[in-house]
């Protein structure tokens, strides 16, 4: 990844005192603090977004990255409770599930290039179990990309072999593992997590074992929930925790702000606004100004506030995902899968160019403004019809 320059930032002039500091900051190769960021939160979201848009600019000029890929939630038996989790089932509950092989074979379509793998807790599966799934997803497709298991799922491995992360991931690796994904990290706080959920690891524990992951050489990304009893000042708290981690151990891809799906937790009683979505991913930009990419999860934002979220900072729209689970388990209005010309036709949209990459951001192919491949093979946005707009 090259340096990014400063030249769409340096070319801004920002009406609004708090975004117009910021800005000076970047420019001066100086970082947003605590406060910055908390300041930010009341500042005019266009303002707010102008800048992030610049600064995202200025790392990936126009391109907007997406994958090709598919979720995979081999069971959704888990020994923990967390408040706010509308998904897991207590073994032998109705609506329990754990897939079968056939069944998880089935994840691996022919045209996907990235699987995801995230679940449960399960209290009858062994270490094998959870490296059998990777195995099997592996060798239906040995050119897969596999990104699985959040650090969650490492610690409680750990505990099943009485082994240290090391060795567990080391493991891991060897079963076709490539990047870890950045779910479990909820909220960086230890007031949010007694309240909901107190049986999980906490900020220490998450962060030692994405160390870990990253001085072994396994990238990761990282999440944060939000929208639920959290307040701003830990939601900028934990982006700093996580700058933090980035400067000492590099590996980190993308930060993806996870907005809270109610469901029937009675946790509250709506999802965080639009606006509100939008300035976090933009403050997000804004603070992290070490990692490479902030990604538009459209599966818990919505289509329209993902594609609104790519002029905003976000540079990463994630994929396809096929059946996800999780945020449909609380109710999540998006459809449970796009097709790729879904995808680029939001990218193309928001007048920016689309890039297919891999779980390691290898670029699968690239696309032009106009939405067309730049290979010259025919996309999928022409065969859709999608490309007269
Ligand atoms: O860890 C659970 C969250 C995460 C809800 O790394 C909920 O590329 C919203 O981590 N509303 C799993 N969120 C998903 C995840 C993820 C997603 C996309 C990309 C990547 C990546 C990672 O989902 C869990 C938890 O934090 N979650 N319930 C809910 N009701
Ligand atoms: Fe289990 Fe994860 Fe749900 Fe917590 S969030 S109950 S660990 S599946």
């Amino acid at each position: 990844m090259s340096t990014p320059t400063h030249d769409h930032v340096a070319a801004l002039r920002m009406r609004d005192p708090a975004v117009a500091a910021a800005r000076d900051r970047l420019l001066a190769d100086g970082r947003l603090s605590q406060e910055d960021g908390v300041r930010l939160f009341d500042a005019p979201v266009l303002e707010l977004g102008r800048l992030a848009d610049a600064v995202a600019r200025d790392r990936h000029g126009d391109r907007v990255y997406f994958t090709v890929n598919r979720q995979l939630n081999p069971t959704n038996v888990c020994v923990l409770a967390c408040r706010f989790c509308d998904y897991a089932k207590k073994p032998g509950a109705e609506g329990a599930y754990t897939m079968t092989r056939e069944q998880i074979e089935a994840h691996v379509e022919p045209g996907i290039t990235e699987i995801h793998i995230v679940g449960g807790l399960h209290n009858r599966w062994r270490f094998d179990d959870y490296l059998d799934v990777i195995r099997w997803a592996k060798a239906k497709k040995p050119s897969l990309s596999v990104k699985a298991y959040t650090a969650v799922e490492i610690d409680f491995f750990c505990r099943l072999t009485r082994q240290p992360a090391e060795w567990v991931l080391a493991r891991l690796r060897e079963a076709g593992l490539d990047a870890l994904p950045g779910g479990g990290a909820e909220v960086f706080s230890e007031r949010v997590r007694r309240e909901i959920f107190r049986q999980k690891i906490g900020a220490q524990r998450w962060l030692e074992i994405h160390e870990i992951a990253h001085r072994m050489g396994i990238p990761s990304n990282a999440t944060l929930l939000y929208g639920h009893i959290e307040t701003r000042a830990e939601r900028v708290q934990h982006m700093i925790l996580l700058r933090e981690l980035e400067d000492r151990a590099p590996g980190f891809f993308a930060f993806i702000p996870l907005a809270f799906q109610p469901g029937v937790t009675g946790l509250v009683r709506r999802q965080a606004s639009a606006i509100e979505d939008l300035k976090t991913i933009a403050i997000s930009r804004l603070v992290l100004d070490n990692f490479a990419h902030v990604k538009s999860y459209w599966i818990m934002l919505g289509q329209d506030t993902a594609s609104a979220a790519i002029s905003f900072g976000a540079s990463d729209l994630d994929g396809t995902i096929g059946q996800e689970k999780i945020a449909h388990a609380a109710l999540a209005r998006s459809p449970v899968g796009m097709a790729e010309a879904g995808m680029l036709h939001m990218i193309r949209e928001a007048g920016k160019r689309a890039v297919q990459r891999d779980a390691l951001y290898r670029v699968v192919r690239e696309y032009g403004r106009d939405g067309a491949p730049l290979d010259g093979a025919g996309g999928p946005l022409e065969a859709a019809g999608a490309a007269q707009s």
